[in-house]
């Protein structure tokens, strides 16, 4: 997988007398879907294991939304910052978190990317841009406006990407956090995963107006894409996030997309709240996997024994990733309350390298 990530990055410069797609190569389609893969069979994997007992907790799965992850950010740099909700676990992996991490992350393990203390909702690798991982409905774009104020203040030139599901947009959160990234103008993309239902209400019945409005009362730009097609997507977070870097300020993305499975692993995937048929429909054709491949293959850009072969190599990545989490160990419990706390010493300062000190005070 490693490998294909090169591909895209190598060939950003486009060869016009390479066959491709709408600008996009052979290898950098090859790469895109490979991603892709990769991140429908971590899913199909993770799913598996919650049956069988191995994963705990809340398991949110992102089967259906793949173009966003590989569309918005694979073509972001490794210092841009990415932010999210609890849907995860393939955002985490496009912004360079191994399948193993994430896997043993899920397994709640120590060589998890978060120490095992986060699992499925609560991703994390700061090296790696990947901010969080977030439970809290909408708690993560204060979070993500901070970022992008901190971004500011140390003068830096990198993006964040702050994704939120539809439901977010209703938490007085998101209000705040649009206003002082408009008075602020932050480097920030908002970016609305709509897919149309929170847990099972369906945008519509709680909004009154359309989601590219949300962001306009605070003069932020409103953009729509389909983010089942993720070359459209590809191409949008591209440019836009070269017009960010270079001082266009806050976006509002609302990228248009559909969960195929229930809201989690506890959830059936249709009930009163939407139709079988509606979701067969969008399975049968909304797939951003199969609307990938299918162009690939009519341009004669791909071939069965390719796909297979890249099928293969994205199941043996995630068989492999299981193996890694089921050998690693249990974090200790004699460790469960470090990283709770900071530790503050007699005068009510922070702790933070040991020394005591510094911090808060
Ligand atoms: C503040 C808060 N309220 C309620 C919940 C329970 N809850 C978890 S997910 C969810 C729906 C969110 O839907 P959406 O933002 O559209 O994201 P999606 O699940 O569709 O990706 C709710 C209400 C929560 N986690 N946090
Ligand atoms: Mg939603």
């Amino acid at each position: 997988m490693a490998q294909a990530t090169k591909e895209i990055e190598a060939s950003a410069a486009v060869d016009e007398d390479v066959a491709g797609i709408e600008g996009f190569t052979r290898d950098q389609l090859h790469a895109l879907l490979t991603e892709m893969l990769l991140y429908r069979r971590f899913e199909e994997k993770a799913e598996e294991a919650y049956a069988i007992g191995k994963i705990g907790g809340f398991c949110h799965l992102h089967i259906g939304q793949e173009g966003l992850a590989a569309g918005a950010i694979r073509p972001l740099r490794e210092d841009d910052l990415v932010i999210t909700a609890y849907r995860e676990h393939t955002q985490a992996i496009a912004k360079g978190i191994t399948p193993r991490a994430a896997m043993a992350e899920l397994y709640g393990r120590v060589d998890g990317c978060s120490g095992g203390r986060g699992g499925s909702m609560h991703l994390f690798d700061t090296t790696a841009g990947f901010m969080g991982g977030h439970g809290i409905v909408g708690g993560q774009i204060p979070l993500g406006a901070g970022l992008g104020w901190a971004i500011r203040y140390r003068g830096g030139d990198q993006v964040c990407v702050c994704f939120m599901g539809d439901a977010a947009v209703n938490q007085g959160a998101f209000l705040e956090s649009l206003n002082m990234s408009a008075v602020w103008q932050l480097p920030v993309i908002y970016v609305v995963e709509n897919n149309g239902y929170g847990m099972g209400t369906a945008f519509s019945r709680v909004s009154v107006t359309e989601m590219e409005a949300r962001s306009g009362a605070y003069g932020i730009p409103a953009h729509t894409i389909n983010g089942q097609d993720v070359l459209e997507t590809y191409r949008f977070f591209e440019a836009m996030a070269g017009r960010v870097r270079g001082g266009a300020g806050p976006q509002f993305v609302n990228a248009e997309t559909y969960r195929f499975r229930g809201h989690s692993m506890s959830d059936p995937v249709s009930g009163t709240y939407r139709s079988k048929e509606e979701v067969e429909s969008h399975v049968e054709g909304q797939d951003p996997i199969t609307i990938l491949r299918d162009r690939m293959m009519e341009a004669g850009l791909l071939t069965q024994p390719e796909l297979e072969a890249m099928d293969a190599e994205a199941r043996a990545a995630c068989e492999d990733a299981a193996d890694f989490a089921d050998a690693s160990p249990m974090p200790d419990p004699a460790t469960l309350y470090d990283h709770v706390y900071a530790e503050v010493n007699a005068h009510g300062r922070l702790f933070l390298d040991g020394r005591g000190g510094g911090g808060n005070g």
